[in-house]
């Protein structure tokens, strides 16, 4: 009789870890096969290093997978999704809804394994945040699961550091992140590496599948250099384990792994993909398609498993999961939880401090002293704005921190009040991370740090969004309050020129859903906007900002600048009845705008200014708000941006202009710039009234 069908208590130890093991492939293959796509290969080589770290090593309790101190585990090789939802559903973890309840049911059933890659399956073809509870951060996108793992990591750091007190030991988790070849290619890998080994991040360990393979074949048709001795230089303690089958040998490098001081582990694990594949082992045939049914009953021989089972899971797998990390991970919490009682009666602030920040709430009085800036001609740069706002915040909301890809001074990002402060290895309670000039790894150790609940931010110049733009998806799409501050918005930088000259980068963060994109038009904009962005709960945003000075507009005589919060409002109007003609901008085109407007006035002509910072959040307003700012009768307008003029047509209407750029720009100083591209008040007068003439409903 097979060891899979035979009686539990007739099994050894060595039998019931190997049922488990061949449950979490079987499990893959059927559902791929069953799905007809996903990724069988890589769940039949790692079941064992998955068995070891979940029922083994991972201090994580299935019955509350968000418990603050639990173990994290990160599979950066999302396509090897099914190792993580054999995982969670042989375990037994269970949902929990948005409002952290968990809701006393399995968060991957049975069922969803067999409704694998379908619609409303908890096992979805990616591990996805937010969808499915218990995972840590969504991968698929290859190298963003390790390099998010390095903000987790600096997390744990900063929280070890702020709420750690003597016989109190709040926060002391690893991370886990097991990645591929793919991951390790990817140029983020490389960054977020070299971070993780500069700040000796010793809660971190990498394991990687050395399999040799990737999509188009054995991977000495791209990838040979030494891998190896690439994590040494980076300064990280780099162990090897030959045999992915041997599970003491994975147990035995994790040990080492949490005994490692000062700097992070990676773990090469060799292994073949398709492990008992007997036509597709070590191919990559093994990697992306079923195997086909021949190949699986083959494969199920192989494993001593019934050849017909399908989605079998033998008497004894959940017993043997529940009675490994699930005892360990219960015991664990509930210690934790008795301590975390006797830590409140000790450091009551410091425990409501943790609650609040769980929930992804403000402390109160996080937004007390915030600037409010004078009328000003000369104004201020949306930067320097941004950065005395920073400072007050920072300073309101403990766990608020962050930094900037090497232009601190620049973006104005640096934190400098008292005892704020460097993060370094031997500095974990700094406030400023130096992120080094890597904003790729800067985004996604951002979003780690945001999946850990703090707040933080990374900044660079917006031409750099790009570098970071995959990540901030993965923002938006996790549904994560990231933040993203981007300086030198436009062409303010003139003399840089082309390179350094943002144009399509405003419409194609507006395109990504769930980012709000905030362009502030001058000081006191600014501060609205932060006080937008610091309530969001589950949404990142983008800021853009000026590198030079904007007026700082008379508030007195236009509208408040608390419409920010409504996405757009009518910052200036004319008196006696509707506009004739609407002239919508943001960011350094406001002044602009309301220049021409009052040239405008004084001609007679009625026109009104609207201020747009973000049309993500215009578009959540009630339509009668959003027509009341843009009544859908007065149809002469004209948009006035420093970027692409693609999309604009959404506001001004086909009949519309836009005074934007079409093409990269050039190498000038700004005021030749702003004449060249027609961003002077004359032209914008001009344009106006060419609307006004053309739409045929002004009164002249
Ligand atoms: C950024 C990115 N580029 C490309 C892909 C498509 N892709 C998915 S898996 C894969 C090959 C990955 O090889 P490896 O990491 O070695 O995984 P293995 O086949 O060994 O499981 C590729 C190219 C992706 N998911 N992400
Ligand atoms: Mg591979």
């Amino acid at each position: 009789m097979s060891y899979a069908t035979a009686p539990v208590e007739n099994l050894s130890a060595a039998e019931l870890d190997q049922l488990c093991i061949n449950s979490i492939r079987t499990l893959s293959i059927d559902a791929v096969q069953q799905a007809k796509s996903g990724h069988p290969g890589t769940p039949m080589a790692l079941a064992p290093l998955v068995y070891t770290i979940w029922n083994r090593v991972l201090r994580f309790d299935p019955q509350n997978p968000i418990w603050p101190n639990r173990d994290r585990f990160v599979l950066s090789n999302g396509h090897a999704s099914m190792l993580l939802w054999s995982a969670l559903h042989l375990t037994g973890v269970q949902a929990v809804n948005a409002d952290y309840e968990t809701l006393g049911t399995a968060s991957v059933s049975l069922d969803d394994i067999r409704r694998f890659r379908q619609f409303d399956s908890k096992a979805p073809g990616h591990p996805e945040y937010h969808w499915v509870s218990g995972v840590e951060t969504t991968t698929g996108p290859l190298g963003q699961g390790v390099a998010t793992s390095v903000g987790m990591a600096i997390a744990q750091k900063w929280l070890a550091n702020r709420f750690n007190r003597p016989e109190f030991e709040i926060f002391d988790y690893s991370i886990y992140a097991v990645c591929g070849d793919g991951c390790l290619m990817e140029g983020i890998a490389s960054e977020a590496a070299s971070l993780a080994g500069h700040l000796g991040l010793d809660n971190l360990c990498w394991i990687y599948d050395n399999n040799h393979i990737t999509i188009e074949g054995n991977t000495r048709i791209a990838f040979t250099e030494d891998v190896q001795t690439r994590f040494i230089a980076y300064g990280w303690n780099v162990l090897r384990v030959g045999d992915a089958n041997d599970t003491d040998r994975i147990e035995q490098a994790l040990e080492v792994f949490r005994k490692t001081k000062g700097r992070p582990t990676f773990i090469v694990l060799d292994s073949h993909i398709g492990y008992g594949s007997p036509h597709k082992q070590d191919t990559s045939a093994a990697h992306g398609e079923p195997l086909g049914d021949d190949e699986v009953r083959l494969c199920k021989k192989a494993y001593g498993w019934p050849e017909d089972a399908k989605f079998l899971v033998p008497d004894g797998v959940y017993g043997h999961f529940n009675a490994g990390i699930g005892k360990r991970g219960a015991e664990a919490r509930q210690k934790w939880m008795e301590l975390f009682e006797s830590y409140r009666a000790q450091y009551a602030d410091l425990a409501v401090e943790i609650e609040v920040m769980q929930k992804r709430e403000l402390p109160t009085g996080w937004d007390r002293n915030l600037p409010v800036f004078p009328a000003d001609p000369k104004g201020i740069a949306g930067r320097d704005a941004s950065g005395k706002t920073l400072n007050v915040l920072a300073q309101n909301i403990p766990w608020f921190l962050g930094g900037s890809a090497d232009l601190g001074p620049s973006n104005k990002t640096t934190l400098t009040f008292q005892g704020a402060g460097d993060f370094q290895a031997d500095s974990p309670g700094g406030k400023n991370l130096h992120f080094g000039i890597r904003e790729h790894g800067m985004a996604a150790t951002v979003n780690g740090l945001a999946l850990s609940k703090l707040r933080a931010f990374g900044a660079s110049f917006f031409i750099f969004s790009d570098y970071a733009r995959p990540a901030i998806r993965l923002a938006a799409l996790m549904e994560l309050p990231s933040l993203f501050i981007f300086t030198h918005d436009a062409m303010g930088d003139g003399e840089d020129g082309p390179t350094h000259q943002p144009v399509e980068h405003l419409i194609s963060l507006r395109a990504i859903p769930g980012l709000i994109t905030l362009r502030p038009g001058d000081a006191n904009e600014v501060v609205e906007a932060y006080r937008y962005i610091m309530q969001l709960r589950h949404q990142p945003a983008v800021l853009v900002l000026s590198r030079q000075a904007l007026p700082t507009l008379d508030r007195g005589k236009y509208a408040p600048a608390a419409g920010v919060s409504q996405g757009a409002y009518v910052l200036a109007d004319a008196s006696g009845g509707i506009p004739e003609v609407i002239i919508i901008a943001t960011g350094s085109e406001v002044s602009l705008a309301v220049e021409a407007h009052e040239k405008l006035l004084s001609e007679g002509i009625r026109s009104r200014v609207v201020s747009m910072p973000s049309w993500e959040i215009f578009e959540q307003q009630s339509r009668a708000y959003r027509e009341s700012v843009l009544p859908p009768n007065v149809t002469a307008r004209v948009a006035v941006e420093q970027a692409s003029t693609f999309g604009w047509e959404r506001y001004v209407g086909t009949s519309g202009q836009v005074v934007g750029m079409n093409t990269f720009g050039a190498s000038a100083p700004l005021k030749e710039l702003q004449r060249k591209f027609g961003f002077e008040p004359d032209h914008v007068v001009a344009v106006a009234k060419e609307q006004l003439a053309n739409s045929g409903n002004g009164n002249r």
